[in-house]
């Protein structure tokens, strides 16, 4: 009978010992999962990385470290979270990804991001393990003050455990350049440093160009090469598009500027129709409607008289559309929205949110053929350039917007290269992107790490 140290141990008794070991943690388990059906093939044959336990070893975090975030609010209430930061693999560099403040945010959804991250790093080809924090404080309908508070608390915290060559964290949802430029002051007060600690700071103070703009129109990118692959393209083809904030907006913005036409855009209240597509003008009126306002994306119909707006969490998966671009959150497009995109005829998806497919949802892609790009893939490009904010910062100098809006493109060719490397699929020119994205991701982090022996 198998063990769990046998190395020979099969996919099923793997999954097994991550749910006895995560117990409710639903969404590391989903990422695991994911992850772990294409590894087991890739390594079947590959003696080294069994009896070094990599995947295991992979699966478990370096350190999760959680931390109550105590503030008062602006009626002197004092208020109390949780905050944490998940260390999943430092391997081939010090531990990177974003922070995260929604009341959705837990233990395990820190996790899977931070093992997703992981791979989406390595992928990349720069130097950066992954990691992932957060807390389940809501900033909407929070003042200022109160944002900058609950920051720099949290900052009080974190701290301690984070640095430039250590663990270098960013924006996620609910965190963008305000909460960056809180907690990096507070950072900077307390340690008395001016490092690279956080990227996606602003430009006046260490940020980089082309990071705000990175994981949206790296996400077209992507896209973009899928279409090349099959001899197609981005011009003239419709859109639906979930989420409004970072990502969605500029994955918006680069589908227009590229000939597209967008239908849809989102917030967790519902989504927003508008069949004479979303202009450059109407984009930039809901991001300032986002970022500045902080309103809800229904306002948009009272401005735009085109629009109709469908409520109650509604998301905008059965408009018909030849291209998807799920930008909001994860398990947000579930196997019968799946089928409906299908059916509808779309004939590619590229996620910029991270696991917003559901692992039944990725059945119907896979099983339609169709071209369907993993976030861990088709969203690198934020941390590709967060990357690049940490080497400008190392070198004390800052590249122009053309350079790295150059190298954001070729760093997306290069991960979609390697997923066609590792995902192509029989005589019929179809990549399984997932497989391609698991398998070239893993096969660095595993190497560094047969390297370091057991540690
Ligand atoms: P923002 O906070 O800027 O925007 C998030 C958007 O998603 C908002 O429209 C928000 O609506 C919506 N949303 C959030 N949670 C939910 C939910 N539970 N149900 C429905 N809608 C929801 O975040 P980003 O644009 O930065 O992040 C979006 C996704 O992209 C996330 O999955 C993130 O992990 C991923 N990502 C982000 C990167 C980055 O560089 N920022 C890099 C790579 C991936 P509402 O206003 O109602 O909350
Ligand atoms: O999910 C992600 O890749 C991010 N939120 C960006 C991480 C980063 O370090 O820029």
């Amino acid at each position: 009978m198998a063990s769990v140290y046998d190395r020979h141990v099969d996919l099923d008794g793997f999954m097994e010992g991550v749910k006895k070991r995560n117990p409710g943690q639903t969404e590391f388990i989903q990422a695991v999962q994911e992850v772990a059906q294409d590894v087991f093939d890739f390594i079947e044959d590959k003696e080294a990385y069994h009896s070094a336990q990599i995947l295991r070893r992979i699966a478990e975090p370096d350190r999760v470290v959680s931390f109550r975030v105590c503030w008062e609010d602006d009626n002197h209430n004092i208020r109390v979270q949780r905050g944490w930061r998940v260390q999943n693999n430092n391997a081939i560099g010090p531990y990177k990804g974003g922070i995260r403040f929604h009341p959705s945010v837990t233990e395990s959804v820190l996790k899977f991001l931070a093992f997703e991250q992981t791979f989406k790093n390595s992928l990349t080809g720069l130097p950066m393990g992954g990691g992932k924090g957060g807390s389940n404080f809501n900033p909407k309908g929070k003042s200022d003050s109160e944002v900058m508070r609950f920051c720099q608390s949290f900052m009080t915290e974190l701290y301690r455990h984070i640095g430039p060559d250590t663990d270098v964290p960013a924006g996620d949802i609910g965190v963008g350049g305000r909460e960056i430029g809180y907690m990096f002051g507070q950072y900077k007060r307390i340690t008395n440093r001016w490092e690279g600690v956080l990227t996606g700071k602003a430009l006046e103070y260490g940020g980089s160009q082309m990071r705000p703009e990175a994981t949206g129109y790296g996400a077209v990118y992507f896209l973009r090469n899928m279409l090349k692959h099959q001899s197609k393209d981005i011009e003239g083809h419709t859109t639906v598009i979930s989420g409004s904030g970072n990502v969605a907006t500029h994955a918006a913005e680069k589908i227009v500027e590229l000939g597209g036409k967008v239908l849809t855009l989102s917030d967790s209240d519902g989504f927003v129709h508008d069949p004479d597509g979303f202009s450059q003008d109407k984009i930039d009126w809901v991001k300032e409607l986002k970022t500045k306002r902080r309103g809800r994306i229904s306002e948009y119909c009272d401005e735009f008289k085109s629009a109709t707006f469908h409520g109650d969490g509604a998301r905008p998966w059965n408009v018909k559309a030849d291209l998807a671009l799920p930008c909001a959150t994860q398990n947000e497009l579930n196997e019968d929205e799946a089928k409906a995109l299908v059916d509808n005829g779309v004939i590619a998806v590229s996620e910029g949110a991270n696991m917003p497919t559901t692992l039944d949802g990725i059945k119907v892609f896979h099983d339609a053929h169709i071209m369907y790009g993993p976030g861990k893939a088709a969203n690198a490009g934020g941390v590709a350039v967060s990357g690049l904010e940490m080497s400008q910062n190392a070198e004390r100098i800052s590249w122009n917007n053309e350079r790295l809006g150059s190298m954001l493109t070729e760093l997306m060719e290069g991960i979609h290269e390697k997923c066609v490397e590792y995902g192509s699929q029989g005589s019929d020119g179809y990549v399984d992107y997932v497989k391609g994205a698991n398998i070239a991701g893993f096969k660095k982090v595993a190497d560094a790490m047969l390297a370091f022996g057991v540690v």
